[in-house]
């Protein structure tokens, strides 16, 4: 069973984690979710986690004491997979998805301010991850991405064990359009090659549709 470490600056909002599919997918032990205060291992008499930069320079950066003390109590043994959330991380994507789904233990240590002092980094970190290039309020958004997209590769977490086979990305192209019923909807209809019932025909059109969308609006995925 895959475990979910978080190190995190707001713990409570790890609880929306606990609805709909994840929720169920906690239940029935598809995964399991610790959640850790960072501030509960600042040594700080205000539980500071966060100091000006050395140099000068806009913002705070998280100081190396609660960091490295919580990683090492969390993770003795370094046993799990040490991740840290930044805009200057890998790009991930669905193959580093399915890579980090087949992984045991994840670590996810969240950036916030202008992220961690680089020693940590250095000591204790594994592997440095983007969702995106844009800057968020807080890293816990990228771990709850994070979470959602790679807890879908775990087996009991999707009900149709086919879910990921057809999708976007998962044959490095865009996914074609779905439609279900009504089959006239204010006088908009269902292409008639989905109704026909001939499974050739509908699965040529899909790749059809597929590759024709993805070279319209992604042909940087026709490059891969
Ligand atoms: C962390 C901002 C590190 C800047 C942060 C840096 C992302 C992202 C993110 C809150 C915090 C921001 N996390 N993918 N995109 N100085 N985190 O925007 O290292 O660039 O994962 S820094």
């Amino acid at each position: 069973m895959m475990i979910f470490d978080v190190l995190t600056l707001f713990p409570e909002i790890y609880s929306v984690l606990s609805e709909s599919v994840l929720g169920r997918a906690q239940n029935d032990n598809a995964f399991k979710l610790n959640v850790y205060n960072l501030r509960d291992y600042s040594k700080d008499k205000h539980k500071k986690c966060d100091d000006t930069p050395y140099g000068g320079g806009v913002g705070m950066v998280m100081t190396p004491q609660p960091l490295h003390d919580a990683i090492t109590a969390i993770d003795p043994e370094r046993k799990a997979h040490r991740i840290y959330l930044s805009p200057k991380g890998t790009l991930l994507n669905q193959r580093h998805v399915i890579r980090l789904s087949k992984i045991q233990q994840v670590l996810l240590v969240n950036g916030y301010y202008e992220g961690l002092d680089e020693r940590i980094i250095a000591l204790d970190i594994d592997e440095e991850i983007s969702i995106g290039d844009y800057v968020l309020t807080s890293g816990d958004f990228a771990s709850f991405v994070l979470i959602s997209t790679i807890s879908r590769y775990l087996p009991g977490v999707l009900g149709n064990a086919d879910s990921t086979i057809d999708e976007s990305f998962s044959n490095g192209l865009l996914e074609y359009p779905q439609y279900t019923r009504p089959r006239n909807f204010l006088g908009l209809n269902v292409p008639e090659v989905l109704l026909s019932g001939n499974h050739k025909k509908i699965s040529d059109w899909r790749l059809a549709q597929s590759n024709q969308i993805t070279q319209i609006r992604r042909p940087d995925l026709l490059s891969d």
